[in-house]
């Protein structure tokens, strides 16, 4: 059986616990706070970073990007990934922006951790005008579809679901519902997937000093 590690909040490991839920594969699911000093993260990914795919015969795959892709190879059923190049390369454009997002999210998590004091707000600016920029080009795509790319559900819902998910409930106060009101409407029909409601995201406690 794979083990997965994995944090509650994280949308990068969500992605992956989805993904294996859609294709009914079995897995532990290990969750962990990668940024404590107490995490096996490090044992498993150079970068110290999770989700992490632990195979059974003991080798790991991490990146949620490269894991997604590494199950989809493995497990081609049933597909998350067209066949046709054009709407593959579409569904990794989504990824891309989806990941990038919650990059400059997290970036503005520990930036705002320094205190009040310490906090570059042109830093955090300029993180907040990537996760702008993405949500206005996710709701430029998305509007008036019901899947991302094509007419099924893709890797693309995957990161984007996902993405918007977390945006909910970490950044609750932002509001880009009501400026995106498809993009919203969207993100509440992605929730009501089994896979995603299995995997709802929720807050985690960090003890260690991390900034
Ligand atoms: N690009 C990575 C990002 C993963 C990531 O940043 N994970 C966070 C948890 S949400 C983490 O483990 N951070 C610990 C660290 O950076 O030291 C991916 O897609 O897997």
């Amino acid at each position: 059986m794979y083990l997965l590690l994995s944090a509650r909040p994280s949308p990068y490991a969500r992605k992956v616990r989805i993904q294996l839920a859609e294709k009914g594969i079995p897995f532990e699911l290990i969750t962990e706070v990668p940024w404590d000093s107490t995490t096996q993260t490090p044992r498993w990914n150079p970068l110290e970073k999770l989700p992490v795919l632990i195979c059974p015969d003991g080798s790991s795959v991490f990146e949620s990007r490269l894991i997604n892709e590494w199950v989809e190879a493995r497990h081609p059923e049933p597909p998350l990934m067209p066949d046709d190049l054009d709407a593959r390369f579409a569904v990794k454009r989504f990824e891309v922006i989806c990941d990038g997002a919650c990059d400059a999210l997290i970036l503005q998590l520990f930036e705002n951790a320094r205190g009040e004091e310490h906090r570059s707000q042109p830093w955090i600016e300029r993180q907040q005008r990537k996760v702008d920029g993405a949500l206005r080009e996710l709701a430029r795509v998305v509007e008036g579809r019901e899947f991302c790319v094509g007419q099924a559900f893709t890797l693309a819902d995957v990161a984007t679901g996902t993405l918007l998910g977390y945006l909910k409930v970490r950044w609750p106060h932002l509001d880009w519902p009501q400026r995106y009101p498809d993009l919203a409407a969207y993100s509440d029909r992605m929730e009501q997937r089994p896979s995603f409601v299995g995997s709802r995201p929720t807050t985690q406690v960090i003890s260690d000093q991390v900034v």
